[in-house]
């Protein structure tokens, strides 16, 4: 729920510990049920962790001086998680049905005057939902005698109230939606019979969805809290009030101790100085290496060579037709110059990230082989001039999963404008091109999959011989290796190996690793990252690793990149909108385990 109003700063996950029996909004629980839920929850409030979320890395990134990053980074080897705790369940109306009056953990009254209180579905009034599909509708007919006499109340865990610590501190967040000049008053007090107030926000409304918010500082002697909302109020006659995402948390902080850290520089360990790559960003980016200290001072201590993330492609490379931008890709190869990396140029062509005007290029097969031959020469060549540049991926993922067809060959491949429009001899007339524009730089075919997809990878490898018995230039097969957690080592050698073993020899080089942990459903909260899970991340990398040194001799290693620096940084959660730890390093730049097993690995360790 609410994934999207919290994905950047705080992905709010729905309690799951909760039990979903407090379908009635009655007050019913005995005080004995109430005080032992009270003293459970207070005594440990980790044990609410399927709530947990982690507070915006790039954030607190942004206040971290250099200096503390550098003298962090060799050997780091706890992590405290700063987590958010969500204790209003329920809070968006998710788990009730459309149409309910009495939605779990919530208790709506009238107390004499007159409403029509429901939840509503996004299905039937869209607007009138902030987010997810669920939202509570206030409908004021006559308000009653007394201020509280229409009143709907968050009234926690199982309707017993939400267990707080006296003397703390709470965000209290809500949306509300009615009529310009309708009015709500968010409250915050103490159960009966006391019902004290603790914190309130009157609220005018504008017509338009309006966010409230509020910080709480419980009283020392507070136990429990809810959230009651008054709607009785004279200009409210009439008006029908929406309210939805209400969320009360605390902050709190989540010590790990991982294995220890003791790589200094990943790039030293390299045997015969095998490239190690990273991926970056750059350009105006905020995480780009030449502006941002932090990824700066890792990206040079660790590795000996740079792909652009995005840069280098299509897209950014050549925005309108016959009009190449060279600026930010020039600007990174001067970075990578001026501190001693090489540089793995990615992509000529895929068929993802190309401009719109070549999207929609329409003409005869012999005009896309001109769109395609002048993309590929003006690249290759304007980069042929840069010393660093030593690699390219001419084409990228040209063949689908299921089965190893060309993407875009038959119905379900996907599409791809150069196989619809010049059919499979694309490939080939991109690595010709690429070749006689940078003759020097080693020429990679890149996909994904091919790790573990035995027919994808049979038919990369079965286009590789068919190049070199046609004397089609090709230096190098390109694995992603966007890997899960519970990828499987001996096929990933198996794999590496077959394209090693292709005579005339080639290069075989890992592109894009990254290790995918969050897949499991329902997924893993943000503070899941627990040392055990660390380990497992460090072993998976360093049998990668292990298996490439294993299997691909010395002069025929491209390699191995890994897709990222951060583990925010990574497109992992921005596809899947879910926290992941894909990368070597964590949000405040120390140093992960999974960074120690792959330097074990260069090591020989
Ligand atoms: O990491 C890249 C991400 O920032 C882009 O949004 C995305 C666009 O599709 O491309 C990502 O990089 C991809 C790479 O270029 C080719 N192999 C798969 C990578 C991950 O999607």
């Amino acid at each position: 729920m609410n994934m999207n109003r919290c994905s950047l700063l705080a992905v709010l996950l729905a309690l799951t510990a909760c039990g979903g029996g407090s379908g009635s909004g009655s007050k019913s629980s005995s005080s004995s049920v109430v005080s032992s839920m009270v003293s459970s929850s207070a005594a440990s409030m980790a044990s609410l962790s399927s709530a947990v979320s982690s507070i915006p890395s790039s954030a607190a990134m942004s206040s971290v001086s250099s200096s503390a990053i550098t003298s962090s980074i060799s050997s780091a080897s706890s992590s405290s998680t700063p987590v958010v705790i969500e204790l209003a369940e329920n809070g968006g109306f998710e788990i009730s049905e459309a149409g309910s009056t009495a939605p779990a953990n919530w208790s709506l009254a009238t107390n004499g005057g007159t409403a029509a209180i429901q939840v509503i579905s996004a299905a039937n009034q869209p607007s009138n939902v902030h987010t997810g599909d669920r939202a509570l509708e206030v409908a004021i007919n006559t308000i009653g005698a007394n201020p509280w006499s229409i009143e709907t109340t968050h009234t926690g865990l199982n309707n017993g109230g939400i267990p707080v610590v006296g003397g703390s501190i709470y965000a209290y967040k809500a949306w509300v939606k009615g009529p310009a000049g309708a009015q709500a008053n968010f409250t915050v007090g103490t159960p009966a019979p006391a019902y004290a107030e603790r914190a309130r926000s009157n609220v005018t409304l504008s017509g338009e969805w309006q966010e409230v918010s509020i910080e709480v500082t419980t009283s020392p002697d507070d136990t429990l809290l809810r959230l009651p909302v008054h709607f009785s109020l004279a200009a409210n006659v009439g008006a029908t009030i929406y309210v939805d995402d209400f969320s009360f948390t605390k902050v709190e902080s989540i010590t790990y101790e991982y294995s220890p850290v003791t790589v200094e520089s990943l790039r030293s360990l390299s045997p015969g100085n095998m490239p190690i790559g990273v991926a970056v960003a750059a350009g105006n980016s905020a995480i780009s290496p030449l502006t941002n200290i932090p990824r700066q001072t890792v990206v040079t201590q660790h590795f000996s060579q740079l792909t652009a993330e995005n840069i280098m492609k299509p897209s950014f490379l050549q925005p309108t037709q016959g009009q190449f931008s060279f600026g930010d890709a020039d600007a990174l190869i001067d970075f990578a110059e001026a501190n001693g990396l090489k540089v793995h140029g990615h992509t000529l062509l895929w068929h993802n990230q190309i401009p719109t005007w070549m999207q929609n290029f329409s003409g005869t097969k012999d005009q896309w082989l001109d769109v395609l031959r002048t993309h590929v020469s003006t690249v290759a060549s304007h980069f042929a001039a840069r010393q660093s540049v030593v690699s390219w991926d001419v084409v990228n993922e040209a063949f689908e999963d299921a089965g190893g067809r060309y993407r875009g060959s038959a119905a379900n491949t996907g599409s791809s404008v150069w196989y619809t429009n010049i059919g499979p001899e694309f490939i080939e007339e991109a690595f010709k091109a690429a070749h006689a524009a940078a003759p020097n730089a080693d020429l990679y075919y890149n996909d994904f999959s091919t790790e573990w997809n035995r027919p994808k990878l049979d038919a990369v490898v079965a286009m590789v011989e068919d190049f070199q018995a046609r004397n089609i230039p090709i230096d190098g097969v390109g694995f992603q290796m966007h890997v899960w957690g519970n990828a499987n080592v001996a096929t990933i050698r198996e794999h590496l190996k077959l394209v090693a073993d292709i005579r005339p020899a080639i290069k075989v080089k890992i592109t894009e690793l990254d290790v995918r942990l969050n897949y499991v459903d329902p997924p893993l909260s943000a503070n899941a990252y627990t040392p055990a899970r660390a380990d497992q991340h460090k072993a998976l990398i360093k049998g990668i690793v292990e298996a490439y040194l294993e299997v691909v001799p010395p002069e025929q290693r491209g390699g191995i990149t890994v897709w990222g620096v951060a583990d925010v940084d990574s497109w992992i959660n921005s596809l899947y909108g879910r926290p992941d730890w894909s990368l070597f390093f964590f949000n405040d730049m120390s140093p992960k385990p999974a960074l120690q097993g792959f330097a074990d690995a260069l090591s020989g360790n």
